[in-house]
């Protein structure tokens, strides 16, 4: 199955902290990589008034249950000193799961696809890029998601780039 995981940053070393969960998000088995997008600065979205993040989408492929995955991108952003203390208050490191093959779940703990990809432009231009075929479960295709969202905060970082993981 197809794994899309968002990343984003915006306190500290944000570049770091990216490479950081992308390098662990494939050291432990039953997650192959696939593709990394660019780097896209991104105005932020919702929350008290905070700094802009770093923003980037990792595909992968394998066969872990969602639960799993879910454990692991919590375990990444705990080992980057993530606190939890504000709803889209800013953050070390965000580590969300987006979409995990066609599966849908309404846990409110962990739904599938994400429930607020679809209209966040820092999640679907670099998903674009790192998959133009892409297409987001119940939602449609990510380049016609495209049209209907406001890229204007989601500027590529040109001069910074995530080295795929080995
Ligand atoms: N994440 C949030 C809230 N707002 N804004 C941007 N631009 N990028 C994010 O990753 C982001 C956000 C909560 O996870
Ligand atoms: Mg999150
Ligand atoms: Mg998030």
């Amino acid at each position: 199955m197809r794994v899309v995981l968002a990343l984003g940053s915006n306190l500290g070393r944000r570049i770091e902290y990216l490479q950081g969960a992308l390098d662990a998000l494939f050291d432990a088995p039953g997650l192959t990589f696939v593709a990394v997008s660019p780097v896209y600065e991104t105005d932020p979205v919702g929350g008290p008034t905070q700094a802009a993040y770093l923003n980037a989408v990792v595909i992968g492929e394998g066969m872990l249950d969602p639960r799993t995955l879910l454990d692991r991108a919590q375990g990444i952003e705990n080992a980057f000193g993530r606190t939890r203390e504000e709803r889209w208050g800013p953050r070390t490191l965000d580590v969300d799961l987006i979409a995990v093959g066609g599966l849908t779940s309404d846990d409110p703990e962990l739904t599938l696809p994400h429930p607020r990809a679809h209209e966040r432009a820092f999640v679907l231009i670099p998903w674009a890029q790192a998959d133009p075929g892409a297409v987001l479960p119940g939602r449609g295709s990510v380049a016609a998601l495209l049209a209907g969202v406001d890229g204007g905060g989601v500027r590529l970082r040109t001069d910074l780039s995530l080295v795929p993981p080995s």
